[in-house]
């Protein structure tokens, strides 16, 4: 593949930046990108061309600024080869993952929020007044205004729409900046917005990292309404102090330590594979992966024997081969983090059912980030691998006897995104989900989606919910107009 150069897009123009930076793929080790890294003047002049462009966006009448929307979701759809290269040059996930999960949603996000933005109603009361008579009160909704977007690199072209649609479906107008380690398909959506005519300035792009770079410039910056990120928990933490001066508000999507539980009366095969999808997909590198795995004690031993025959079956292979199941890790650097915890297990007295370390292949896979699915057993709650968020295949399973056993193991964390429940028991699969402290639990399943429901975590898993009307409330403010009738 050809080396690409990204560049910003600022007022509507793809501008150079003050320095590049190469992006290389992480299943081989080539160069996919020189890309261009925005100043503090480059980030000041995309608010600047947000803000100018804010009040006609904000003032097209609803039809007309969600056609855009939809033009949006056709272009990404007519440029789908070019997004998928893009996605799998910058993460390596397989071409099977990224055709149906990341481009299609890319899509479906924009024409999800376009909906939504068309057929909102609105909150109004009849009052009772004092003197007898009636009032209306309505709460009309404007735009937050100028939105701050940070996404993260695991599920790039996804999560960097799951807020720019909303954000542009409610009237506000976008500086957004994607992952420094997946540049490419943020680029290819400010190409698509050009070709459809997004007025200028709605939409921005500027590339570059977190601290002392175009991250902190978006946070940091007195002209920004809000500010919606999606990335580690310690991250968002640096975010709300940047925030903190301005008061501005903040959405956040952030990590997780999610456990799956499997109760002895599951549909056995369907909870193997279930669990083995929450574990290993997109290596995973997915916020919702279950890296903790709790199987009622009568099924233990065989859960855990075909929970490693299922890790052992993945085809660790090259992207684009629709064989492969499993590609590499997203970085060497992040592959140095994930190694530090396989090592950190064993230290902490894990047994290691299956991998523990980097596979070698004898081609240019191994200049790739690979890493190899691993399971762990016998690790005490209190270790370090049960607490925090490795962000890789890897999981540990453990025991319970009982219900409420299974409830308290799920429970000691301070991360709340997700869970996954196995029980044919209807009623209990009701009652441990709506036990959980988490902000998604999916019974039997895991990752389904639908884009009205509403998306986020509590303790260090975020702030806030988006998807469907409950991203009205970071997108828009109410004004509550009281008329006496
Ligand atoms: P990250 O926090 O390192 O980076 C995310 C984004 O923040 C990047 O664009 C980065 O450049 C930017 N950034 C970093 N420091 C910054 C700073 N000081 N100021 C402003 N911006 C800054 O996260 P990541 O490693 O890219 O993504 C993986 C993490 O994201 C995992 O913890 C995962 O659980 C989490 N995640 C959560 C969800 C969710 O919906 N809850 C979804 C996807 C990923
Ligand atoms: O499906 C979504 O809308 C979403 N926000 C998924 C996040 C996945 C985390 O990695």
């Amino acid at each position: 593949m050809s080396v690409k150069t990204l560049r910003n897009f600022i007022g509507g123009r793809f501008e150079d930046g003050i320095r590049t930076f190469d992006k290389l793929n992480p299943a081989n080790g080539e160069l996919v990108a020189h890309v261009h890294e925005a100043s503090r003047d480059q980030v000041n002049a995309a608010v600047a061309a947000a803000r100018q462009a804010l009040p006609a966006w904000a003032a097209l009448p609803v039809n007309q600024r969600t056609d855009y929307l939809y033009a949006l979701a056709d272009g990404i759809e007519r440029r789908f080869d070019d997004f998928l290269a893009a996605e799998i040059g910058d993460t390596g996930k397989p071409v099977g993952w990224a055709g149906q999960i990341d481009i299609p949603r890319g899509a479906a996000n924009f024409r999800a929020f376009a909906e939504i933005a068309r057929t909102l109603d609105m909150e109004s009361f009849m009052t009772d007044t004092p003197d007898g008579r009636q009032a209306l009160n309505y709460a009309y909704r404007k735009p937050l205004g100028v939105v701050g977007v940070i996404s993260p690199w695991n599920l790039p072209l996804l999560l960097f729409t799951w807020k720019v649609a909303p954000a542009l479906a409610f009237g506000n107008t976008v500086v957004a900046k994607p992952s420094e380690v997946t540049p490419s398909t943020a680029t290819l959506l400010a190409e698509v917005a050009a070709e459809v005519g997004l007025p200028a300035g709605v939409f921005n792009v500027v590339h570059g990292f977190g601290p002392n770079s175009a991250g902190e410039f978006i946070t940091t910056h007195p002209d920004i309404d809000g500010i919606t990120f999606t990335g580690e928990s310690a991250t968002g933490s640096t975010i709300m102090k940047a925030v903190a001066p301005g008061v501005k508000p903040v959405s956040f999507e952030l990590g997780g330590k999610n456990a799956a539980l499997v109760f002895e009366d599951a549909d056995f095969d369907a909870a193997v594979a279930g669990v083995a999808r929450s574990v290993f997909a997109n290596c995973g590198q997915v916020c919702l992966c279950t890296e903790r795995v709790y199987v009622q004690r009568p099924i233990y031993d065989r859960f855990v024997a075909a929970l490693k025959l299922e890790a052992e079956k993945l085809v660790l292979g090259r992207p684009m081969d629709t064989a492969t199941t499993m590609g590499p890790l997203v970085s060497h650097e992040h592959r140095e983090k994930v190694l530090s915890y396989l090592r950190l297990a064993v230290e902490e007295g894990a047994t290691v059912v299956t991998g523990g370390g980097v596979p070698t292949f004898g081609d240019e896979r191994d200049q790739g980030a690979y890493i190899q699915p691993t399971i762990w057993t016998g690790l005490p709650e209190t270790a370090r691998c049960i607490k925090e968020e490795v962000f890789g295949p890897v999981c540990h399973i453990a025991p319970f006897d009982t219900e409420e056993e299974a409830i308290r193991l799920a429970n000691d964390t301070h991360y709340g995104l997700a869970a996954a429940v196995w029980t044919t028991n209807l009623t209990r699969g009701h009652r441990v989900a709506q036990a959980m402290q988490v902000g998604l639990a999916w019974v039997n399943c895991w990752f389904l989606r639908d884009l009205r429901t509403p998306f986020g975590g509590s303790g260090l898993s975020g702030i806030g919910r988006e998807g469907g009307r409950h991203s009205l409330h970071f997108y828009t403010e109410p004004t509550n107009v009281c008329v006496k009738l």
